[in-house]
């Protein structure tokens, strides 16, 4: 059932969609209004509209590998089912050369870009970050690296004593080339205090994304969504990535997170197709500054990954070798794709693969 719409944003869900194809800004309460009562195909069709407006029938996707050096993790989030407590079984922290190995193990594959996050784990210093992206540019010098997240960043510059500002310019001039979106959960404070009590505020995680748009390294932007949240507490957090937005120009991408459910502490249950989809069209609609939105596949599954893309979603992610957040927490897509699945993935929906780099430049 649809809930009732709160009076004090009741407006009329077509006219609103004829005022987003006219390229007239939604306010956060439009949003709400399209979020709780536009017919999901009349939706679906406008945020079409508009990413065929910027993309066309492009679909954006990368030759990737996922690294995640550290489970070991001091936050504790609820929602999360890989972490583990330091000395714990299943703990384990990846060395430099663990990382240099892996990479080397692939070596005769075009990687474009490698994903780096881990967890808060205390015992790592910041030497380790800096030798791990030199080592990876050493071995990886035709990838781009996107590593740690805002809470990465914050975690270091509370235990190192120095600026948000220190750790990233050390981090860039180590060979940094973006940061990744997670850790942005949901911003709401009320929610946060339940989901993830330990975690860095919303307003913090917005403060070190400026901070990298201001030295120009680009950033995603994620939501965590499909547990506690209501579309208020959604609509409010792409405002809030929208406002810095403006001021920053610095977000490359929005990746609506499907939450999966298994493993955790949270014991909510996760997005069904059409809030995924209504999510997708809202998002593309709304984000008006942000160009490009991403279909991640490895947790929204492949075949809503394909629907996202008839959404308003431009991006397909990557190849994602191999994922571990979404499947520790029961993700039933496959932990990876070769480019040929990856390619007939997006081609099958009726898109045009596009390779990409990581910071969305068009490949050949
Ligand atoms: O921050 C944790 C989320 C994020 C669960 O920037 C969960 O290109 C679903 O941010 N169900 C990490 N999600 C992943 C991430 C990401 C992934 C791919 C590309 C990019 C990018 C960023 O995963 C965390 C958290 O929000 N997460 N537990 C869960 N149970």
């Amino acid at each position: 059932m649809i809930p009732l719409i709160p009076a004090k944003v009741a407006g009329e869900p077509a006219v609103i969609l004829e005022k987003a194809r006219s390229g007239e800004r939604l306010t956060p309460d439009d949003a709400l209004v399209l979020a709780l009562a536009a017919p999901l195909h009349d939706l679906c069709a406008a945020a079409m509209e508009a990413r065929i407006a910027r993309h066309g029938k492009n679909a954006y996707y990368v030759h990737n590998v996922h690294i995640n050096f550290t489970n070991v993790c001091v936050n504790a989030c609820r929602f999360c089912a890989f972490f583990k407590v330091k000395g714990a079984a299943g703990a384990r922290t990846l060395s430099v050369d663990d990382i240099v190995a892996e990479l080397a193990a692939r070596e005769n594959a075009p990687i474009r870009e490698i994903h780096v996050v881990g967890g808060l784990n205390p015992d790592l210093p910041l030497s380790y970050y800096v030798d791990m992206l030199r080592a990876i540019s050493r071995v990886r010098p035709d990838a781009g690296i996107k590593a740690f997240t805002a809470v990465e960043v914050a975690h270091l510059a509370d235990t190192m004593g120095v600026s948000e500002f220190e750790i990233l310019s050390t981090l860039k001039e180590a060979g940094l080339m973006m940061l990744p979106g997670g850790g942005a959960e949901v911003f709401a404070p009320s929610l946060r205090e339940k989901l993830c009590p330990e975690k860095i505020s919303g307003e913090r995680w917005l403060q070190v994304h400026a901070t990298a748009h201001g030295m120009g390294l680009p950033t995603n932007a994620t939501m965590l969504f499909g547990h506690i949240e209501s579309w208020s507490d959604r609509v409010a957090h792409l405002s809030a990535l929208r406002d810095l937005q403006d001021l920053t120009h610095g977000f490359a991408c929005f990746i609506p997170l499907a939450y999966q459910p298994a493993n955790n502490r949270l014991g909510a249950k996760g997005p069904d197709g059409v809030t995924v989809l209504r999510l997708i069209a809202l998002s593309r609609l709304f984000l008006d500054n942000i160009p490009h939105l991403k279909a991640y596949w490895a947790m929204l599954g492949i075949k809503a990954a394909q629907m996202a893309l008839w959404a308003g979603a431009d991006d397909f992610d990557g190849t994602i070798v191999e994922e571990r957040i979404g499947h520790a927490a029961g993700a039933d897509s496959p932990k990876g794709m070769t480019l040929a699945q990856l390619r007939h993935a997006i081609t099958s929906a009726g898109m045009v693969p596009v390779e990409r780099t990581p910071d969305f430049q068009p490949i050949g």
